[in-house]
């Protein structure tokens, strides 16, 4: 069995050790992250990130996965990812036994669909995607690279999501929609406009928060 370990010890890296473990594919090395959270159902720590080119001199063919979530635009998942494909590290693309997905459906490397998701056919993602629990996208979008979609968040048919960008808890995007790189959307939003400018959208219909809006 190949072997792998999780970048993170917070509640993202619970919900892909969970992942992994239905998974029976991997076997799990451990944890890394920057203090000990302690055992995580029933995987141990092991040490911060300084140790990942040890674990991988000792271990040449580990695997690892981006265990580090997201709640807003700016976060360190790009950075942890160079420095895994520097250390020589493999991403596998993990979808969840519990989620449908089309069969045609392309995802890059290191993007991870959780358990509810469904995928429908046409649909192409980048990688280091987060498609958490219960999302539901339509046919033919096309996402980016680094989008989380949070839980309960949908696209119909034909949405655009661009790099970068955050779908918030319970978001809803109507069809053929284009959202740009580096977007926020914020929880329960309904984008029902091309969102071309980068920023922060709240509400229904969405619209660039205030503080973008000083800013811009
Ligand atoms: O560079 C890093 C690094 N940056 C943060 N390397 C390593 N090895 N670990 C890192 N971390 C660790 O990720 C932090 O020390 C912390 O233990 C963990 C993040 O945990 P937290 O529970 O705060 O957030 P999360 O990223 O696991 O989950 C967020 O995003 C998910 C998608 C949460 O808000 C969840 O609710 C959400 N579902």
């Amino acid at each position: 069995m190949d072997k792998i370990i999780v970048i993170g010890g917070g509640g993202h890296a619970k919900i892909i050790i969970n992942l992994l473990q239905k998974l029976k594919k991997y076997s799990i090395l451990g944890y890394v992250d920057r203090a000990d959270k302690g055992d995580i159902l029933g995987v141990g720590y092991l040490g911060n990130d300084d140790g990942l080119s040890h674990i991988k001199s000792q271990n040449p063919r580990c695997h690892a996965v981006i265990g580090v979530g997201q709640v807003d635009i700016k976060n360190n998942r790009r950075e942890i990812h160079q420095r895994l494909v520097r250390l020589g590290f493999d991403l596998p693309t993990l979808i969840s036994p519990d989620a449908i997905v089309a069969s045609d459906v392309k995802l890059g490397q290191g993007s991870v669909v959780i358990e509810g998701a469904i995928i429908q056919p046409g649909t192409v993602i980048g990688h280091c995607a987060i498609i958490n629990t219960g999302v539901c996208i339509d046919h033919d979008c096309r996402l980016g690279d680094f989008v989380h979609m949070a839980p309960g968040t949908v696209l119909s048919g034909g949405v655009e999501v661009g790099d970068d960008v955050m779908i918030c808890t319970g978001a809803v995007v109507i069809q053929c929609r284009k959202i740009c790189s580096q977007c926020l959307i914020g929880a329960g939003a309904t984008v029902v406009d091309d969102l071309t400018q980068p920023g922060k959208y709240l509400g229904t219909p969405a619209r660039i928060g205030l503080h973008e809006k000083i800013l811009a």
